[in-house]
């Protein structure tokens, strides 16, 4: 047994490709996470580590946002990619002062995400100072003096960002953004502006919340479930269980995607003898291989048979809804040739599909990133929400909007204040809980925020959590952005990127994961957080924390707002860190729905966190005061002549930034990440052969900076069966095509997913 980290970097020269996957999980998939969980922890600790995952008395998964099943949690509620997660934090891999001492800074800024992660857990705060060639520890009380200086240093608390990746938990989230809003600015970007933002504001505008209306049992009685734009088998794993329950029932299950995801095809439930051993279950009924982005015209051809076909829910829509004779007005106008050219499906499926909508009592349609990162995601995702409300697929068993969250707490850190334009009622009620007067000006998001740096408005960057140089589009502008900073602090698990592309000073403050115990003055604490489906847990990590230097991120946000803002400040700072709850004490009465929070978290499963168009088909908080029927212009995405239009997506080894290993086992791609997929059609019409090592160049002729090229080099074709047209590769690699400008229309996000590309051959 080995736990050392490897020594050397990603060798794309070892890339193997074969026939991509049919099915998911089974006995490959356990054997893997185990295998994993062996190499960073050891025998021991992987199987007490993993035994505690997603249980009432343990600590939930840091992987994604998909709720447990509750009140029937299985033995082992977790999946393979959950154990990579768990795995990943409780190494036993250490990067300590002497790593730090033995590599210079430049030394670093040459390697992968992957080395960098593999390393290990930090141990101990550490400084690069300006000129400095190696970082060196710190202590942190000197640290957060230094962060303190060069805050009160600023022209204006406006030049500073806060950045939060969704690991947070509600806890550190709401004491975060109300030091943030404290020192005095709104400046809260967040990785839910490159993720599901648009979903947040299409939702909010047609339904008068930003939220998903199912429950996990939603789902189990739903008889027909749509899963549009989203990898579940591979980034929400334990969806695919749910699926399997919800077909069980009698459920169809539609798939919408440029690829044929092996997960959701056919599942090999690993909980069960039939999983193992078995042929598993059929997932998909029906495989729509759209083209990207062609989800909003298929959405408009589905409302435009169901309106022909007389197929809609008069009740509802009458005693509900509004807008409905103008959205009826524009899909009956539909251009089918559009749909032809956008989604690149055939009427017959079209039809069938519409008929499975029109035919079912309880729909529910899924959705992840293959809708939110299109500069068209809004409109599509208000497209989604017309069929659904059209059908009255809303506020009743087995019915519902479902946007798959990613991050295990971003849904939660939204609810908790982490937004740069929290609502007046929040920002009101923060104002009188605690007496200091809370700023209205809308801050940065993370777009606007690399903008601010990179023109220099911006001057010190913190981030709680996440990879932001990795994790950001454009990467050599937003690095550039970055590097222009006075002070880079991050609060970090692990070594990445973020930390070797720094400001003049950089901090690295290690914090404790979400598998670690966490003691303070008043004894053992839990936190909180809110999953997919606005269900408020809690969450206790158990295993000794990875070094004795690291302090709770509550912890590092207290003493950070004491040293900064001083004794006097009407913000009991010291007391939340000994004790938390007196920090869900406030919250309690400060965010909505969140009223006795310590008790009902102290409940078995916790509790559901109100959504009225759920729970009582109540949409007051819109504009109108009822559901929002819209009427949205199509867009058709073309391609100009020998292009192809590039997605980026996460493979089955990875979590986002955090690469957890060289295989994208399901795609058939093995020790190599470097990989561009392209149809065998497009690539005998471009005149490129499967294995040629080609470049990604990106084309945005309106780009507003005049850079309207962007190349990432040395990508191997892989001749794969995506629909026409469409081309795919991985994120963060492909980063640097994606311009920083090129942003969904309302919810700012940047187009990760529809990149307009050339392929070039390599001279
Ligand atoms: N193991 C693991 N789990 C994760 C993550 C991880 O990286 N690893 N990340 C977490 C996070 S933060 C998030 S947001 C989620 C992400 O979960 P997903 O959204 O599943 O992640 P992606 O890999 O971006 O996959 C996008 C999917 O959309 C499809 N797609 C792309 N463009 C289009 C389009 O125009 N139309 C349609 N219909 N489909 C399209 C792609 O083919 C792909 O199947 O997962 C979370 N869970
Ligand atoms: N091209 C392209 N870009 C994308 C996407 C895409 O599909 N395509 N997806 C976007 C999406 S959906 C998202 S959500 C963002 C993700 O953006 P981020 O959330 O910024 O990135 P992550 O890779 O999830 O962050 C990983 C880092 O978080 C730290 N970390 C892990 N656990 C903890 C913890 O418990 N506490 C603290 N303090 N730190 C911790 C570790 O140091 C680790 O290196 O990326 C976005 N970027
Ligand atoms: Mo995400």
């Amino acid at each position: 047994m080995t736990t050392r980290p490897p020594r050397h970097d990603v060798d794309e020269s070892q890339l193997d490709v074969s026939t991509p996957k049919q099915w998911a999980a089974g006995i490959p998939g356990v054997l893997v996470s185990l295998q994993r969980g062996v190499e960073q922890m050891g025998v021991a600790r992987t199987a007490n580590t993993l035994r505690l995952l997603n249980q009432r008395e343990g600590f939930d998964c840091p992987g994604c946002a998909w709720p447990e099943g509750r009140g029937h949690r299985k033995m082992a509620e977790f999946c393979e990619n959950g154990a990579k997660a768990v795995a990943e934090e409780a190494t036993r891999r250490r990067v300590d002062p002497e790593f730090f001492a033995r590599h210079p800074i430049a030394e670093l800024a040459g390697k992968t995400d992957y080395w960098l992660g593999q390393q290990g857990r930090i141990t101990r705060p550490m400084v690069l100072r300006e000129g400095a060639t190696h970082y060196e520890p710190i202590e942190w009380d000197d640290a957060f003096e230094l962060i303190a200086g060069e805050l009160r240093a600023l022209a204006d608390p406006n030049e500073a960002l806060f950045y939060t990746s969704g690991r947070t938990s509600n806890e550190a989230a709401f004491l975060y953004q109300l030091l943030v809003r404290s020192y005095g600015t709104n400046n809260l970007p967040d990785c839910s502006n490159m993720c599901h933002e648009s979903s947040g504001a299409a939702l909010s505008e047609t339904t008068g919340i930003g939220k998903g209306s199912v429950s996990i049992t939603d789902i189990h009685d739903a008889d027909l479930i749509v899963v549009v734009g989203q990898n579940p088998g591979t980034n929400h794993p334990r969806m695919l269980s749910a699926l399997e329950e919800a077909k069980g029932n009698g459920a169809k299950i539609i798939s919408v995607n440029p690829l044929p995801e092996a997960g959701l095809m056919r599942f090999k439930n690993p909980q069960n003898v039939r999983g193992l051993v078995g042929r598993g279950t059929q997932l998909t009924d029906e495989f729509c291989q759209i083209k990207i982005g062609g989800d909003q015209a298929f959405f408009q051809a589905i409302g435009n048979l169901l309106l022909e076909w007389g197929a809609v829910d008069e009740e509802f829509v009458a005693r509900y809804t509004h807008g409905f004779a103008e959205y009826a007005a524009h899909v009956r106008e539909l251009d089918w040739d559009s749909v032809d050219e956008a989604t690149g499906l055939s009427r017959e499926q079209i039809t069938r599909v519409a008929r499975m909508f029109a035919d079912s009592e309880r729909t529910i349609v899924c959705w992840a990133m293959g809708l939110t990162q299109h500069k068209h995601s809004v409109p599509t995702i208000r497209e989604i929400a017309n069929v659904v409300l059209a059908r009255g697929m809303i506020g009743k068993p087995g019915a519902g909007l479902c946007p798959v969250r990613g991050h295990s707490n971003v849904q939660g850190d939204r609810t908790m204040g982490i937004w740069e334009k929290m609502p007046e009622e929040f920002l009101g009620a923060l104002e009188r809980e605690f007496g200091i007067p809370v700023p209205r000006e809308h801050g940065h998001d993370t777009v606007s925020g690399i903008r601010a740096m990179r023109d220099g408005r911006a001057k010190v960057f913190v981030a709680v959590g996440g990879n932001f140089a990795s994790a950001t589009p454009d990467t050599g502008v937003t690095e550039a952005a970055l590097r222009s900073c006075s002070l880079t602090v991050h609060v970090s698990t692990k070594l990445n990127r973020s930390h070797v592309v720094t400001g003049r000073t950089a901090l690295v403050l290690p914090t404790l994961g979400r598998t670690e115990r966490d003691l303070q003055a008043s004894g053992e604490q839990f936190v909180t957080v809110e999953d997919s489906m606005s269900v408020v847990h809690r969450s206790r990590g158990r295993v000794q924390p990875a070094s004795e230097h690291l302090l709770s991120e509550i912890a590092i946000v207290s003493r950070l707002a004491r040293t900064l803002l001083g004794p006097e400040h009407p913000v009991p700072w010291e007391e939340f860190e000994k004790d938390y709850d007196t920090i869900r004490d406030r919250i309690s009465r400060v965010v909505p729905g969140c009223a006795d929070y310590n008790e009902r978290v102290r409940l078995p499963d916790g509790f559901v966190l109100p959504h009225a168009p759920r729970d009582a088909r109540e949409f007051k908080a819109t504009k109108t005061g009822k559901a929002n029927f819209t009427a949205n212009e199509l867009t058709v995405l073309r391609v100009p002549e020998g292009r192809l239009l590039l997605q980026t997506m996460r493979s089955h080894d990875q979590y986002n930034t955090t690469i957890y290993g060289l295989d994208d086992r399901y795609r058939g791609v093995k020790d190599g990440r470097r990989v561009v997929l392209v149809s065998p059609e497009d690539l005998a019409a471009l005149g490129f052969a499967d294995g040629e090592v080609v470049d990604l160049v990106s084309e945005w002729p309106e780009d507003p900076t005049g850079v309207t090229e962007r190349r990432a080099e040395s990508f191997r074709i892989v001749s794969y069966p995506t629909a026409r047209s469409c081309a795919a590769a991985y994120f963060p690699e492909a980063n640097s095509l994606v311009p920083l400008d090129s942003t969904a229309q309302t919810s700012n996000t940047p187009t990760s997913k529809s990149i307009v590309i050339r392929l070039e051959k390599r001279s």
